[in-house]
């Protein structure tokens, strides 16, 4: 009997758990009992977290039958899994997101309702999973959500970080950056899997055993425990496994050392082991380029890998058909260590000839990049990843020395277009090349929009496409439309289906019907007044968070991502000195109200992001307390912008901002949130906004600014912002006024070198664009002012966005790269 859990239960006659019922009294009562016997808590006394916490539980209780059948059902079907290596997940909350999937909101309101409790109330106590930094991390929890919804058997793997994304605090303008503690109350999504645990090891030494096989002697080792928690696809069609890693010490203490009295070195394993799954590394887009974060990538690729073959060898049994059975994602760089960990595996454990290996590991892993930008290419210096992974680096050479060799045969390239190739840099310090062990360790390599898939040929990996012209495919980035409509805007998604039909939710190609009725004043009116009742609750949460009031009936223009010089806030913020500066002047003409909002955070090294932070409160400031203009034009930065916020300003917004530099946003997918959402994009030819303009059309969207060739062409050729600025008055006013102190008068010389950059060289294009991002936004005033023409375009950009959703993206790597769907 105590081995019940490993012997073969097929004969014998076990009782099967109940099947719980969604009848409203049930869940009702189940509430209760959880809050009695799993949190130990009467009614009378719980707090509203204890109503959270066994709400949760229920729910959950209702999602594990469903996991269970997937996972036997793909078990049975013996078929091939896909396996979601990212270093990020930006899930954000979870509840609203299983109960709508599950299609319980009714019911679970009127079961709270009954015990006086508030849905909608206890679900905001929910802390956000900010396990991620921006698109990289959110577009994971899209793809997980998709695969579930779409019925691809998935597991994500990731780390359990103890403190996720920062928390964002403004002192006096400035960004402060706090630890986020979302485990504080415990996390009741989570499976905790204490048999699932795997050695990860680190340096040491290699004994060499024959010429492929050889054994690595870690001289430091560690647990790699597992917690698992459910994603639910929409109507529950499928529930996945979303799998992250904590590092545990294997001797938690060292007894010898505490008892000679050396208290702290008796727990140095148990602190090098919280290190490694405690914190994210908060940069988005650039490299965190310490020791701790090369220790990170490879925890948790090794931890993954294991349980992946593991997996494998327990239902097939045979490690040469991983690659039919197997499909194994990177997400970017950060786990491209996985290609050489992957080969040690089938080689010293799995005693593979090298071929073998190499062979079923290219034909197992495919890998994203989701960036351009030089300085984000990841790289680690040789003698670091010798020292912390010999094993991996003598791996590495031998593969390097086989990928040389295939170029050199070819005859086609020189000795530098060879150097370029090579997995090792030897310019100055020698360093490892991750994007090019990625690359060459995988059958397929996508960009994440058709322009930067094409720059992707054209730049970073020229010649790597030259050599290996069938790997590189574009996957353009979507959107789950469960929470990025239905959840966030309920009102939206109400009327919708009544002219749509209720198949949006799987097929959002359906919101095309809208277009029908874009140009209906009955219809554009319920419209509009559903894109008001949103700024009205926006308009509430503004004044909640720092105290200023907005007018609900001016234009919403929102920008809100990551602060980063390419995605060009400091532009916005320029521009709205100089539309001031107008408005001053021309107090007589018809202004279109405006509230221009900001929020997102900076990496806590990057100084010109946090002074752009900066630069958008004292703008603020001075215009928002100037009596001249307070009826047109408010400006207002949130603080701790998150993907919760996210779900509320995104549906209140007029006027979407994605006006990074063309050629260096690789796609964007907030863009398609506020287009989904009803707002109209201000935007470059940039990333996805390319591919918005083809399905919304020319007339519906704001484009303006100079192509990723004209930025190119410009850069190769030297191009002077001097001569552009003294060409613009509206700009070389703004610039004077900010550099000058006018909105820092207690520290005139703050802005200085940010605008000297502009002046000197303005890499980022915000000179160079100005003048015709001024003349569209002056545009974007016309249209509104004809407000029947602007909501009939409001409406098409909801309507035409069906190819936008990660359902769409998801089945194309089903069929093109995963070979999971026919
Ligand atoms: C981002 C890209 O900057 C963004 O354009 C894209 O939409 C998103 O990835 C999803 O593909 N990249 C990152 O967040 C990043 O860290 C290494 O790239």
């Amino acid at each position: 009997a105590l081995l019940r859990g490993q012997m073969d239960t097929t004969d014998m006659n076990l009782p099967s758990p109940t099947p719980k019922s969604s009848d409203p009294a049930r869940l009702a009562a189940d509430i209760v009992d959880r809050l009695t016997y799993r949190i130990g808590k009467d009614a009378t006394v719980a707090t509203p977290d204890d109503w959270l916490t066994a709400a949760v539980l229920v729910v959950r209780d209702r999602v594990v039958e469903r996991w269970m059948e997937s996972t036997r059902e793909t078990y049975r079907r013996e078929g091939k899994r896909v396996y979601y290596l990212s270093m990020e997940f930006l899930i954000g909350r979870l509840m609203r997101d299983a109960v709508t999937n599950l299609e319980l909101v009714g019911e679970m309101q009127e079961a709270l309702g009954e015990l006086g409790v508030e849905l909608d109330l206890i679900r905001e106590l929910e802390p956000d999973a900010a396990l991620g930094n921006g698109g990289l991390g959110r577009l994971a929890a899209c793809f997980m959500e998709s695969m579930a919804s779409v019925d691809i058997p998935a597991y994500g793997y990731g780390i359990r970080y103890q403190n996720g994304m920062f928390r964002q605090e403004l002192s006096d303008g400035w960004q402060v950056e706090l630890p986020e503690t979302w485990l504080e109350h415990g996390n009741p999504w989570e499976f905790e899997r204490r048999e699932s645990r795997y050695e990860i090891g680190f340096g040491g030494h290699i004994e060499r055993d024959d010429a492929d096989n050889c054994t690595w002697k870690p001289a430091e080792r560690f647990w790699a425990e597992a917690f698992d928690t459910p994603i639910v696809g929409w109507k529950a069609k499928r529930v996945n496994t979303l799998r992250l890693w904590r590092a545990e010490p294997i001797d938690p203490l060292e007894l010898e050392a505490f008892n000679r009295g050396d208290h702290m070195g008796a727990l140095q394993d148990s602190m090098k082991a919280e290190a490694l799954s405690r914190v994210l590394y908060p940069a988005d887009a650039t490299p965190a380029g310490q020791a701790l974060r090369l220790r990170q990538e490879f925890f948790f690729s090794s931890a993954s890998l294991q349980d992946i073959l593991r997996r494998h060898m327990a239902q097939f049994g045979r490690i040469t058909s991983l690659p039919e059975k197997a499909a194994i994602q990177l997400n970017d760089t950060h786990p491209a260590v996985s290609v050489a960990e992957l080969m040690r595996l089938l080689i010293d454990v799995h005693n593979l000839d090298f071929d073998t290996a190499w062979d079923i590991t290219k034909r197992t892993i495919a890998y994203t990049n989701h960036t351009l930008l030089p300085e984000a290419l990841e790289s680690w210096p040789v003698p670091l990843f010798e020292q912390l992974l010999p094993r991996h680096m003598q791996l590495i050479y031998k593969i390097n020395a086989r990928v040389l060799r295939e170029a050199r045969a070819t005859g086609t390239f020189d000795d530098a277009q060879v150097a370029g190739m090579s997995l090792i840099d030897e310019h100055g310090e020698r360093r490892v090349r991750m994007g090019n062990l990625a690359f060459v360790g995988a059958h397929s390599i996508n960009g994440v929009s058709g322009l930067h898939t094409e720059l992707m040929k054209e730049t970073v990996f020229k010649d790597l496409h030259k050599l290996y012209p069938l790997r590189i495919n574009n996957k353009t980035n979507g959107i789950t439309p469960r929470r990025w409509l239905m959840q966030c805007n309920p009102g939206l998604y109400n009327l919708s289906r009544e002219v749509t039909g209720d198949s949006i939710m799987s097929d959002l190609d359906a919101m095309k019907a809208l277009d029908t009725v874009a140009e209906d004043a009955a219809f554009q009116e319920r419209f509009a007044a559903i894109k008001r009742a949103n700024k009205d609750r926006l308009a509430g949460v503004i004044e909640k968070r720092i105290g200023l009031k907005v007018d609900p009936s001016a234009m919403f223009d929102i920008q809100i991502k990551r602060i980063h010089e390419y995605k060009r806030q400091l532009m916005n913020i320029v521009e709205t000195v100089a539309l001031y500066d107008q408005i001053r002047s021309h107090p007589e003409r018809a202004w279109a109200p405006r509230v221009k909002l900001f929020a997102g955070k900076a990496a806590s090294s990057y100084h010109n992001a946090k002074l752009i932070i900066k630069l958008a409160n004292d703008v603020a400031r001075v215009v928002n307390a100037d009596p001249a203009t307070r009826d047109v034009l408010k400006v207002a930065f949130l603080p701790n912008y998150n993907v919760s916020l996210a779900e509320v300003m995104v549906p209140a917004a007029d006027l979407s901002e994605q006006i990074s530099t063309a050629g260096m946003e690789a796609s964007g997918t907030g863009n398609m949130k506020f287009a989904l959402n009803g707002a109209l994009t201000i935007g470059t030819l940039d990333g996805a906004n390319v591919e918005m303009r083809e399905h919304i059309g020319a007339e519906n969207i704001i484009i303006f600014g100079l192509t990723a060739a004209e930025v190119a062409e410009k850069r190769a050729n030297g191009y002077s912002p001097e001569e552009v600025i003294a060409a613009s008055p509206e700009l070389s006013q703004a610039l004077k006024a900010i550099e000058s102190g006018v909105f820092s008068p207690e520290d005139r010389n703050r802005y200085a070198d940010l605008v000297a950059g502009l002046r000197m060289s303005d890499w980022f294009m915000v000179a160079a664009d100005f003048d015709s991002y001024a003349a569209a936004q002056r545009d974007v005033d016309g249209i509104w002012a004809e407000q029947p023409r602007w909501q009939a375009m409001a409406i098409r950009n909801a309507a035409r966005m069906g190819y936008f959703s990660s359902d769409r993206t998801i089945r194309q790597y089903g069929r093109e790269i995963w070979n999971v769907i026919n």
